[in-house]
């Protein structure tokens, strides 16, 4: 089997762990090659320092899509996350259109906020642009603060309980048109994990795992990069989200035992052999 190929289009942070620095590693380590096209290079991410540097990406991202279609690439998934400008929400959509074919599977991380709050680079004009291009996705992974920004509903309004949570990811699910990993969902205390909704079969199941610590930064986007290459490997939708939240289960068990500062996001290097199950050549 040729080694499947994911266009990822997110920030590249340089110290935190997230987006692409954890993005590439958990992608090769599942067997997936990943192409990055980077949506701004900041020293550090943005939840938990100050001072950090940013550098919008927004003029190159056309260029290096441009590059792509003349080299005639083909990808496997399309997988957006944290956007730098709302000029991206059409570069995006653009990259999608022009690359998505009947195979291509477009996973939208809808990257916008978290605890209720957007990040503090995403102003109200760009969360309505990622509500409008995760309308392309065939699978969105919110987690409740994005999910209450899609819907337009307040956060603090959310159901808790499972027959709610259900019926939430159906309606974010827009009735069929995509499927729906909801990420941060707790349906007894001391768990947490996803509630999913499968167009593919119309059914939703939850995920949970053993709660281990809040806030980890970082996991959001190692959860949505275990899924996209589990995807694209041929799992469901919900053995994929399992092995997701195993995993961020297992790499904060690790961090939060070596009392590790959380804005550096989760200790998941010693960790990433537990993604390489695949059988080598
Ligand atoms: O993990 C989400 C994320 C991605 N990228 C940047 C961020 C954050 C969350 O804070 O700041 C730059």
């Amino acid at each position: 089997m040729t080694t499947p190929r994911v266009a990822a289009i997110h920030d590249m942070s340089g110290f935190g762990r997230c987006s692409l620095t954890v993005a590439i590693p958990v992608l090769s380590a599942m067997g997936v090659q990943c192409c990055p096209l980077p949506t701004a290079f900041l020293s550090t991410h943005t939840g938990g320092f100050t001072g950090f540097t940013f550098l919008d990406m927004t003029e190159e991202m056309p260029k290096v899509a441009a590059h792509w279609q003349e080299l005639a690439l083909r990808f496997h998934a399309i997988y957006s996350g944290f956007l730098a400008s709302e000029r991206q929400i059409g570069i995006v959509s653009d990259f999608i259109r022009t690359f998505r074919r009947s195979d291509t599977l477009v996973v939208i991380d809808p990257v916008m906020g978290d605890d209720g709050k957007a990040y503090q680079t995403y102003t109200s004009a760009l969360c309505s642009g990622m509500t409008h291009l995760a309308e392309l996705a065939d699978v969105i992974t919110p987690n409740l603060t994005e999910a209450a920004f899609l819907l337009g509903r307040p956060y603090d309004q959310l159901p808790q309980e499972e027959a709610g949570l259900q019926e939430l990811v159906r309606e974010l699910g827009l009735h069929g048109r995509r499927s729906v990993v909801l990420t941060g969902v707790s349906l007894s205390p001391g768990k947490t994990g996803a509630m999913c909704f499968d167009a593919k079969s119309g059914c939703t199941q939850a995920v949970q795992v053993d709660f281990i610590a809040h806030p980890l930064l970082g996991t959001g986007d190692i959860f949505a990069s275990i899924l996209t290459a589990a995807l694209v490997q041929g799992e469901t939708l919900f053995a994929a989200a399992a092995q997701a939240a195993e995993f961020v289960r297992a790499c904060a068990v690790h961090t939060v035992a070596q009392n590790l500062p959380l804005r550096e996001g989760v200790d998941f290097e010693p960790m990433l052999g537990l993604l390489t199950g695949q059988p080598s050549i």
